[in-house]
């Protein structure tokens, strides 16, 4: 009987030779703790966005939180394929897991799983926009719709969303439907022009280009072009003009490169896009908690301008609230333990995000939460490494600010001092050759390597300060701490020998020679407020005009916004070149009518004096709040 059994459960084996692949399968139990599903939601123009909702099992009367994107929505709402919603939703959304909300991402027209057609930053409807659908519009149209048809739902709907999703965002601001109870726009792009994604002060960014590439050459995900070299210095160097890049590439083709390479200049298609006057001159109505990390590295400008154009409009501190994290581009939704080669205490992004980002959301879009204890301002002091409540932003501006801003001055003999200069040397200079200029970051330069870009503003400026075309200007040890919060000022003084110039400024914090707890940072230059201007623009951003050869100019324009303290023994430095590659394209410092297109000829070296006397005294204007 034992041989029987033995033979016929031998019988019973699958032969060596079935084929591994069955014909159908059963489905195995779901063991997921959510239920996600596609819906292609219908906007007023008969198009259908595909929409993912992702809600825990058994969700009953809870709140959506809605992000729209040009990043694929199906990826988003997929972060790792698990059946645990935390470990399929992105690691920002795990507070709102926590509070049971439906998440929603939906794919922006024309991308990815999307109906019609893709338009880069869509403009509202209007002077650039002919037809009568935009974001706000569809928007609208999608919380209509989530509204009536999501049955587990409240009926109350917030948003948020980083970069371009915190574009998305904005847009939803402009004619909010009424179920849009609370915003969270985070690093939003505001402005293209003045100092987000596409240019800084009309200095181009050539990262432009590739994400041009990947964002807009077909309907998915594309790639940008295979650079064909390891260091991007060489490579965008050899290719000469931003224009010449594109055309290597092919990326001259792409409408949305026309359009820049069409408008060089703050000209009417970058001003009827400056989102923060477009909403600014609306009536404020849903409550908005504006996010952004001090070293943004894409939209540094935007969140501050936004905020700054609502907030007349809220005179009671209810609607309009500003987040000044110590993160980078997007760092809200990380962990924000550090950033490069800086440590804060702990990570700041989870601790906002669960203590005031998620109780502001609750107490809008949860039946019966509590009022949340929301300052109008929450900042993180760098430096000293705490988080402030503030009652508003700037706290230190020329005037009309709680303190007035106090001028530091180039000095001569390369010193940086708050006494205007009364004697010595007249000016400084140095020879900028576009045919080696200044790198961003130390060679060899890898635009895509996250490492490197995502903290390049608080990096090492110490691979630059010797050169000799950039200038650098240093305090004594400070004797006390240095307290700024609010944006700096440029009021340089400068003359060059060429006809356009670039001016890069970089506000810099010099730690004290030895640092026993974190021996990295002896002597570390800080990048804490840097950007650059076309010099082209310093009389009008909308009309460029050349630059009269060896006369000394004034350039005046704003840093990024700082809340840090320069500790005592810290230095205080300041930087000065004229190129800043490959990040941004070159100056060819001859005038042409459009660097996008300078040929090599147009190339030339010229000799940039920097003015450090009575009647020309460079500074910059540092929004400084004394110690309390
Ligand atoms: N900074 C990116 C971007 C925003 C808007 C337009 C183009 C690029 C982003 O991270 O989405």
């Amino acid at each position: 009987a034992a041989l029987t059994l033995l033979i016929s459960s031998a019988l019973a084996q699958t032969p060596p030779m079935a084929p591994d692949i069955p014909a159908s399968l059963a489905a195995p139990a779901d063991n997921a703790d959510y239920v996600k599903k596609v819906v292609m939601v219908p906007m007023r123009d008969g198009v259908k966005l595909y929409t993912v909702i992702v809600m825990p099992k058994g969700t009953k009367n809870a709140p959506i939180m809605l992000t729209r994107t040009p990043y694929n929505a199906a990826r988003r709402a997929q972060r790792n394929a698990s059946p645990s919603i935390r470990a399929t939703l992105p690691q920002g959304d795990e507070t709102f897991i926590d509070e049971g909300y439906i998440r929603v991402f939906q794919d922006v027209r024309g991308k990815y799983g999307s109906e019609g057609e893709y338009v880069m930053t869509r403009p509202l409807s209007g002077p650039l926009n002919n037809t009568r659908i935009d974001h706000a519009t569809d928007a609208w149209d999608t919380i209509e719709w989530l509204t009536k048809n999501v049955p587990e739902t409240n009926g109350k709907v917030g948003m948020v969303g980083s970069s371009y999703e915190g574009f998305t965002v904005m847009m939803a601001l402009m004619d909010p439907h009424p179920a849009l109870k609370a915003a969270a726009p985070m690093s939003a792009m505001v402005d293209g022009w003045r100092g987000d994604d596409w240019f800084h002060n009309g200095a181009f960014r050539m990262p432009s280009l590739p994400y041009i590439g990947g964002q807009t050459s077909v309907k998915g995900r594309g790639e940008a072009p295979a650079s064909g070299v390891y260091d991007d210095y060489e490579g965008l160097l050899r290719a000469g003009s931003a224009g010449g890049y594109a055309k290597k590439f092919g990326l001259d083709q792409l409408p949305y490169t026309k359009k820049l390479f069409e408008h060089p200049a703050y000209d009417s298609y970058w001003q009827h896009q400056a989102i923060d006057k477009l909403v600014g001159a609306r009536k404020l109505s849903v409550p908005t908690m504006h996010i952004v990390g001090q070293w943004d590295q894409e939209d540094i400008y935007g969140p501050y301008a936004a905020y700054a154009a609502m907030e007349p409009q809220d005179k009671d501190n209810k609607l309009n609230f500003l987040v000044i994290g110590p993160w980078r581009h997007s760092g809200v939704n990380y962990d924000g333990s550090s950033l490069g080669a800086i440590k804060f205490t702990g990570d700041t992004a989870l601790e906002f995000r669960r203590n005031v980002m998620q109780p502001f959301f609750n107490q809008y879009l949860k039946d019966g939460a509590p009022v949340a204890d929301t300052p109008p301002v929450l900042s993180y002091q760098t430096g000293t490494n705490r988080w402030q409540r503030l009652s508003a932003w700037p706290q230190s501006c020329a005037s009309g600010c709680p303190a007035a801003s106090k001028a530091i001055y180039l000095q001569d003999g390369y010193k940086l001092g708050f006494d205007a200069p009364k004697a010595g040397a007249a000016y400084d200079e140095y020879v900028s050759d576009p045919a080696k200029p200044v790198p961003f970051v130390p060679r060899p330069v890898r635009m895509h390597d996250e490492n490197v870009w995502k903290p390049w503003l608080v990096s090492d400026q110490r691979f630059v300060s010797d050169r000799p075309d950039v200038l650098t200007y240093v305090t004594e040890p400070l004797a006390a701490p240095l307290q700024l919060s609010g944006q700096p000022m440029v009021n340089l003084y400068a003359a060059t020998s060429g006809t356009d110039a670039d001016w890069v400024v970089k506000l810099i914090d010099v730690y004290p020679d030895e640092m026993a707890s974190q021996p990295e940072l002896g002597g570390y230059q800080q990048g804490i407020a840097m950007d650059i201007f076309r010099g082209r623009y310093r009389n009008s951003l909308e009309h460029a005009e050349a630059i009269p050869a060896n006369k000394v100019e004034r350039y005046r324009y704003a840093l990024p916004n700082v809340n840090h303290v320069f500790l005592k023994g810290h230095r205080v430095m300041v930087q000065i070149q004229s190129s800043w590659f490959p990040l941004y394209d070159r100056n060819p410092q001859r005038f042409v009518p459009n660097i996008f297109h300078a040929q090599p000829s147009d190339y030339i070296k010229a000799t940039q004096r920097i003015y450090h006397a009575p009647g020309s005294a460079s500074a910059i204007e540092l929004p400084v709040v004394e110690a309390r």
